[in-house]
């Protein structure tokens, strides 16, 4: 029984090395590395070749790399019994909700202009209390946000496909979207990213917030229909946006984000998985699924997240 780290693109040695200091007695094996594929039951991925699982005859858990699971959920081959878990860690949360209120706090306070501008002048800024903050998913890592936002003193509210009943702020449902984007001065885009949520931040919901709304997209850049930002921005109807994530990455040097004054750029690092951090819980349900017990963090794939 072997374990597989697949992830091109990114290094999987510190995860080989985690998992072989926290569980000494696994065999790993580091995708592209010689395997017979009849051994492996567990294989924690990130961007895996498209369609290789199909050929993993005792594979029975896929185990994301980080939060998102679509770089899983989007391969159509990936077998019906295998069943897909992803992270879920406090410092993977701590980060998120830190570095969206970071992006809120630039947008509102215009932290980067005086240094950029050569300016002493202090300009006027947008006060947290005229602010509703509208959190487009809130799940663990949306969940999160939408309480760090309120401990500040922001006005926050969720739009979910599920309802919240017994959430402290208002939880906008899926055929709320009018209402809920009608009062929403930010959107904080943290969806999963399902074909229901592919391109939703287009220009039809981007007309129904009301003018001057800002955009921050730290979910997929999948979810962002780039030429409707652009131009919403341009005619004046969005004040702006923060991008974490794109459709493609790295962001090409020649897209015209890069030198568009209100979109601001950041590299994707809005909340990055440690493998020191989160190898206990991969470590954990692998030793649940040698026992036969169930896995915990389940993905419901009939949902994709
Ligand atoms: C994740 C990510 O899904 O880094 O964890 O985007």
């Amino acid at each position: 029984m072997s374990v597989l780290v697949i992830s091109p693109g990114r290094d999987p040695e510190a995860w080989v090395q985690e998992l072989k200091n926290q569980h000494p007695g696994m065999q790993i094996f580091a995708y592209p590395e010689e395997h017979n594929k009849e051994d492996i039951e567990y294989a924690i991925a990130w961007k895996h070749p498209r369609g290789i699982f199909k050929n993993y005859p005792n594979l029975k858990v896929i185990a994301s790399m980080g939060a998102g699971v679509d770089h899983i959920t989007s391969d159509p081959e990936i077998p019906k019994n295998v069943t897909i878990t992803r992270i879920i860690d406090d410092q993977l949360t701590l980060d998120m909700s830190a570095f969206v209120l970071a992006l809120v706090m630039n947008h509102l306070r215009n932290l980067s202009f005086h240094h950029n501008h050569k300016s002493w002048e202090p300009t006027n800024y947008l006060k947290i209390e005229d602010q509703n903050i509208g959190v487009m998913g809130v799940g663990v890592l949306g969940s999160a946000v939408v309480k760090t936002l309120t401990n500040v003193g922001f006005k926050v509210s969720g739009w979910a496909t599920q309802p919240k009943p017994q959430s402290d702020v208002t939880i906008f449902g899926k055929d709320q979207l009018d209402e809920f984007l009608g009062q929403t001065t930010i959107v904080v885009c943290l969806l999963p990213l399902t074909q229901q949520t592919e391109n939703i931040l287009n220009k039809e919901l981007f007309k129904k917030l009301p003018k001057g709304a800002y955009i921050i997209n730290v979910a997929r850049g999948q979810h962002l229909v780039e030429h409707d930002l652009l131009e919403m921005v341009d005619t004046g109807h969005l004040s702006g946006a923060s991008l974490d994530v794109f459709r493609k990455e790295p962001l090409p040097e020649e897209h015209p984000f890069w030198q568009h004054p209100k979109i601001s750029i950041t590299p994707h690092i809005a909340s990055v998985t440690d493998p020191k951090k989160v190898v206990p819980q991969l470590v954990e349900n692998y030793i649940r699924m040698t026992e036969g017990k169930p896995v915990k963090n389940i993905v419901k794939r009939e949902k994709g997240y």
